[in-house]
């Protein structure tokens, strides 16, 4: 009954997630580490969490990032379902253990913490972060058009009110630097990449920003074809894949694809359920069905990306 359903099953206020990192990493010190890797515009702090097995020092990591929109309330979600399950399942699930024995795993639950506050308080559908421009009234830059990758070009906006600002120069805001900074200093162990949004369910790598190919395409494809297919095997439910440019819309200054052309050859933006029946306002008794999804999606590419680069 939906009554009963657990922790996960709900969306949290921030302060919960930040509650909850602070347990999660007191409950799992030998695996669980905490890293602040910057702060928002209001200052608030950007907390990662490192999954890595003690005296196990991996050299593979992989990097997942959720809640860059703020709306997204699945993105988040996803992120402690993942952590849960690699916590609770390490040594019982064989694929999350093949993954934590290989990869390090750094988790950002939210990386836009001032817009998702204000989705709770404020405005339900707000996107973008909280930045204030001095050339405008208009709040906020989209943090996904940010990004130094072909940036502010067809399907992005200079306007500070458009949805898709581009923001007023590549990693002009806070929260995107500090993802930027953060992989561009730990690229010789990064080699995996996921960016978690909502909705659509699509599961997309580069480009977004180019029509152009990816120079890895086939492997990338493969590797997204596995993956949908593992989600319609076990849960029943069609994901559509393909790159970003191709398979949604042109999206310059993305995560994902400057993620890519820093030289993480394995970039995904995940686009979780569903596919706009609630769109942003996906109710709670789907939390679970949707992050399984992801999940299974997930461990099957992190576990190629393992194969590959052994
Ligand atoms: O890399 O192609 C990409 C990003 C695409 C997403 C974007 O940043 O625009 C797609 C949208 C998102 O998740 O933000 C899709 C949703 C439904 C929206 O707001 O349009
Ligand atoms: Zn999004």
């Amino acid at each position: 009954p939906r009554s009963s359903s657990s922790f996960y099953e709900r969306y949290h206020s921030l302060e919960d997630i930040y509650d909850w990192i602070n347990r999660t990493i007191q409950d799992s010190p030998n695996t669980a580490n905490l890293i602040l890797i910057g702060s928002s515009y209001e200052k608030r702090p950007l907390y990662a969490l490192k999954l890595s097995l003690n005296n196990r020092p991996n050299k593979k990591a992989m990097w997942i990032d959720c809640g860059i929109h703020a709306r997204e309330w699945i993105a988040p979600a996803f992120c402690l379902w993942f952590v849960r399950h690699a916590l609770l399942h390490y040594g019982k699930n064989q694929d999350i253990t093949n993954i934590l024995d290989n990869m390090d795993v750094y988790i950002l639950p939210v990386m836009n913490p001032d817009g998702y506050l204000y989705t709770w308080t404020t405005d339900r559908m707000w996107r973008k972060n909280r930045s204030i421009s001095n050339s405008s009234i208009c709040v906020g830059a989209d943090l996904n058009r940010n990004f130094d990758a072909n940036w502010c070009t067809v399907g992005a906006s200079h306007d500070p009110c458009s949805e898709i600002y581009c923001g007023e120069f590549p990693e002009s805001e806070p929260e995107s630097q500090a993802v930027a900074d953060f992989l561009r200093s730990h690229k010789d162990s990064v080699q995996l990449y996921f960016s978690i949004h909502s909705y659509s369910q699509m599961l997309l790598f580069p480009y977004s920003c180019t029509l152009d190919e990816a120079e890895n395409h086939k492997d990338l494809l493969e590797m997204a074809k596995e993956a949908v297919e593992k989600i319609q095997r076990y849960y029943r439910n069609n994901y559509k894949y393909g790159a970003g440019a191709r398979t949604i819309y042109l999206a310059p200054g993305g995560s994902d694809d400057w993620a890519y052309n820093l030289g993480i050859k394995y970039s995904f933006t995940f686009e979780l359920q569903d596919r706009g029946q609630y769109g942003f306002l996906l109710p709670p008794f789907r939390i679970s069905k949707a992050c399984n999804e992801a999940l299974t999606a997930v461990k099957s590419i992190a576990l190629r990306v393992i194969e590959k680069t052994q």
